[in-house]
């Protein structure tokens, strides 16, 4: 088994929760935390008590504040483009956990951070988080998603606002905007999350990845391809033995029973 050095992994029933425990650095991301967020998260895809994972940062100050730029502040231009620096990210994360998963967003969430955020499925923020895009500031631009994701997420207006001024949105702003889902007092973040963490974890589990990609369909077609898409991954799921029993305990006025199949 793979021992973490920049993360907690912890299982609660069927919710797995992974904290970045980098706090003297307000868990700044570096390419050990992408290493062990990668392992912890094929570990949660593979394991078929988990139904969903929550990932939120040690301490009351950070989430994330950002991609770690004492790492950055010496690599060439010539490396960060040899090595795909930040291509991972979404190829070894985004792309390969195909069961839910939320961040829990406990304070800062700058650069990286935010992005790391908006990678997951929806982002359930504390009333102190601070969400921001502050790249052009050290003299770049978001690496790991933040310009194509927070557009998609805000809109043009903020996104722009946010990436060229380089400010921090609050948790209120955040969810006016649509950034977030729901905000909560910060003693109760972690409770929330949990907690809806939990119910998504008892819902039936291809039903659940299929939501997923339903959802995320949206993003990446037209309304037209959608809607088929859409139609067809309906009459996959009617197909499964979790659609039969689902409907039948509806109908019997009694809780279902999965068996992810
Ligand atoms: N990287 C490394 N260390 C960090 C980072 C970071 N992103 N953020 C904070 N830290 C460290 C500080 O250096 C400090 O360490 P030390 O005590 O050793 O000096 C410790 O965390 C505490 O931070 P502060 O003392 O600064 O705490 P404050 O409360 O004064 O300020 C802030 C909090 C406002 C969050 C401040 O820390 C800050 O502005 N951080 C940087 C935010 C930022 O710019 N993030 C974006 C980073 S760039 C990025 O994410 C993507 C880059 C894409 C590049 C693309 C290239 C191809």
């Amino acid at each position: 088994p793979m021992s973490y050095e920049t993360i907690l992994v912890e299982k609660k029933g069927n919710v797995t929760l992974i904290t970045l425990n980098r706090p003297q650095a307000l868990n700044a991301l570096n390419s050990r935390v992408l290493e062990d967020l990668i392992q912890a998260f094929a570990a949660f895809e593979a394991d078929r008590t988990q139904g969903c994972a929550v990932l939120t940062g040690l301490g009351e100050k950070a989430f994330a504040a950002g991609a770690d730029i004492k790492e950055m502040v010496d690599k060439a231009g010539a490396e960060f483009y040899a090595q795909d620096f930040f291509a991972g990210w979404t190829s070894q994360i985004v792309k390969t956990t195909r069961k839910p998963w939320i961040a829990a967003v406990n304070g800062f969430a700058l650069g990286g951070g935010c992005e790391l955020a908006m990678m997951a499925d929806f982002i359930i923020a504390s009333e102190n988080a601070r969400f921001g895009q502050p790249e052009i500031k050290l003299g770049v631009a978001p690496g790991m998603g933040g310009s194509q994701r927070l557009a998609r997420a805000v809109g043009k207006a903020k996104a722009m606002d946010m990436c060229l001024t380089g400010r921090m949105m609050d948790a209120a702003e955040a969810e006016r905007t649509g950034l977030v889902s729901r905000v909560v007092p910060l003693d109760q973040l972690l409770a929330e999350a949990l907690a809806a963490a939990e119910a998504i974890a008892a819902m039936p589990p291809l039903a659940a990845m299929m939501n997923k990609e339903m959802v995320n369909m949206a993003f990446e077609t037209t309304l037209d391809t959608g809607l088929i898409l859409e139609r067809r991954m309906f009459q996959v799921l009617a197909s499964t033995e979790d659609k039969a029993e689902g409907m039948a305990a509806f109908v019997e006025k009694r809780p279902g029973t999965w068996k992810g199949q």
